[in-house]
């Protein structure tokens, strides 16, 4: 059976890498099918298209995977598949939160044959079985003998062979336009593509954060995969890498890579002993990193980037959403330590929580500016069904859109906050973006960064500019022509910089001109 596997984009911005889910499955599925993998955010499909992909290369089964903001794209190209005859599977963290919706048990449409709730691994081939005799039934769920719940083991991870999957759709190169591309190979940067891989080395979540879907799904006990399970992966795309002539980073997608800090240290001492460095990012809770010799082991085995969910700058209202363990004193601190060893941070808030007030946004930019630079990311307490806290909103009738996601408006709110009303803080939100990524602000964490290496301020820029379109939409060349003129003096002063290197006289790194050290927002 021929089998296709696609996410929808969310119709709004592109996702910088592909999504982890498909790949596992294809890599799970019994070697008798063919496994088509389509991501939505690296090609988009109408309807019609989906269908003529699935007419051409005759696909008896559809798996759609989805978060709850991609919900109802999943629905429209599901409906339209099932209307064409080809049974859907759904699986994915929204239908686990609201498994009638998709089997239309709610009183709406209906959208899927089958439904794959929680953790698919050892489900997927039974799904497959089932649809290959034509006997698909609706719900399939991981559970033992007694029918209680089971997660999977990580122990026996089966290998993803990345090396043999179609990755050209997700070369984030070959969406540059042809002149940024030239731009990049001028100022020494002639990879051929560059991809960003998504890999786990754990699952689960014992923080049980109010807005967070996360310990509800995957559960509050930490799985783990072996070390050299892990190593061995990371050396496949090291290989991959300089077979393609390309570059790669990892993303390691667990939601706290290092929950279990004696395991995640253990972890990077064998990505060292056995070169598997790759550069890579990942999630970890600033409470874990007041850890140095994490740290250090962080930087030394490959780590560049780390993403943190700091939330807010405000004790009280991180309490409110059970996050008290984030301490903001001690914010600087922490990104202080990762800079000393080259590392930078995604700074992760949510504006609308109950003790948020006009001028959220001035405070926390405020602070930012205290800080080495950082990417921030801003966005607004979205209740996600099945949550403590749409439980807790919808109790106190504090919903002004319960299904938020049936008329999915990014960066909207849904639901009244405490302390402003919703426009005033999707207006916070708008200020924090304006203000964080704006020439000013890039030029000022690239003159922070003059004393560091020419990759480093190359890498800062290019991902404050791919960044900003997270908020503001930048999708069309003409967009990003836009973004390239207003910050046209950073680019020429690196790119004088890289020219200066090549030409100059010999030094150990690309210096910059001697720069007050100032802040990034
Ligand atoms: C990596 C990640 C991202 C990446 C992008 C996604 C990507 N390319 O992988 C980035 C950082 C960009 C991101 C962004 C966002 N993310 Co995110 N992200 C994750 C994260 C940490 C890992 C996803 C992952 O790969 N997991 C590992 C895989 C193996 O698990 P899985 O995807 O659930 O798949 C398993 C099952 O669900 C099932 N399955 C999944 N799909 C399907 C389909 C079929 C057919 C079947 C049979 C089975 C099946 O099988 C798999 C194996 O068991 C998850 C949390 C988590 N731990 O999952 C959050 C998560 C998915 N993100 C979340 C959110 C909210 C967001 C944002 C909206 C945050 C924001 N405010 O901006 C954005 C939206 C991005 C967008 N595209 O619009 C929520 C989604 C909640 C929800 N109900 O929708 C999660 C669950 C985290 C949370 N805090 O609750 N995210
Ligand atoms: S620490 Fe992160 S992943 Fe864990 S529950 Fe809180 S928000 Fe979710």
């Amino acid at each position: 059976m021929n089998i296709l596997l696609y996410n929808p984009d969310n119709e709004v911005t592109n996702n910088f890498m592909p999504h982890l889910w498909m790949f596992l499955l294809k890599s799970l599925t019994p070697p008798d099918h063919n496994v088509f993998l389509l991501d939505g955010n690296a090609q988009r499909m109408s309807e019609r298209d989906l269908i003529e992909y699935i007419r051409r290369n005759r696909v008896g089964l559809v798996g759609i995977g989805a978060m709850t903001r991609m919900a109802a794209k999943a629905y429209r190209m599901a409906d339209a598949v099932r209307a064409a005859g080809v049974p859907v599977v759904m699986g994915g963290p929204h239908v686990t939160e609201v498994p009638d919706e998709p089997l239309g048990r709610d009183g709406g449409p209906r959208h899927a044959d089958a439904v794959a709730l929680g953790e698919a691994d050892q489900t997927w081939p039974r799904i497959v079985a089932d649809a290959a005799r034509g006997c698909l039934q609706e719900v399939y769920m991981p559970v033992d003998e007694a029918g209680k719940e089971v997660k999977p083991a990580l122990e026996a991870y089966p290998q993803i062979r990345w090396d043999r999957m179609e990755l050209d759709q997700f070369n984030l190169f070959g969406h540059l336009p042809t002149f940024a591309r030239t731009a990049l190979r001028s100022i020494g940067m002639k990879w051929e593509s560059f991809h960003v891989i998504p890999i786990e080395s754990g699952r689960g979540c014992p923080y049980g954060c109010e807005f967070c879907t996360v310990t509800g799904f995957f559960g509050d006990s930490i799985r783990f995969r072996t070390n050299e399970s892990v190593v061995d992966e990371l050396l496949l795309l090291k290989a991959l890498e300089k077979k393609r002539g390309g570059k790669i980073a990892v993303f390691f997608v667990d939601d706290n890579f290092a929950i279990n800090r004696k395991r995640t240290k253990s972890l990077l001492r064998e990505i060292i002993a056995r070169g598997a460095q790759i550069p890579w990012v990942a999630q970890i809770s600033m409470n874990l990193l007041k850890d140095e010799e994490l740290v250090s082991l962080i930087a030394e085995s490959g780590g560049k980037w780390i993403f943190m969910g700091l939330e807010s700058i405000d004790p009280g209202n991180l309490k409110s959403v059970g996050k008290g363990f984030n301490k903001p004193g001690e914010y600087a601190e922490v990104l202080d330590r990762l800079a000393r060893h080259g590392l930078y941070a995604i700074t992760s808030f949510i504006f609308g929580m109950d003790d948020d007030h006009v001028g959220v946004a001035e405070r926390t930019l405020q602070e930012i500016r205290s800080w080495p630079p950082v990417l921030p990311v801003f966005g607004l307490l979205t209740p996600y069904p099945a949550t403590p806290l749409y439980d807790r909103l919808a109790a106190a009738g504090r919903l002004t859109r319960a299904k938020h996601w049936l008329d999915f408006k990014p960066f909207v709110m849904a639901h009244t906050p405490n302390g402003l009303s919703p426009e005033q803080a999707q207006a916070e939100v708008r200020q924090a973006w304006t203000a964080s990524y704006n020439s000013k602000a890039n030029a000022a964490a690239l003159a922070w960064l003059e004393s560091r290496s020419f990759a480093d301020r190359v890498m800062h820029l290019l991902a404050r500019l791919a960044f900003r379109g997270i908020y503001f939409p930048q999708m069309r060349t003409r967009e990003w022509l836009g973004v390239l003129f207003e910050n046209r003096h950073s680019i020429f002063r690196l790119a004088a910089q890289a020219i200066r290197a090549k030409f100059g006289p010999p030094a150990e790194d690309i210096p910059g001109e001697p720069a007050q050290h100032s802040t990034a927002v």
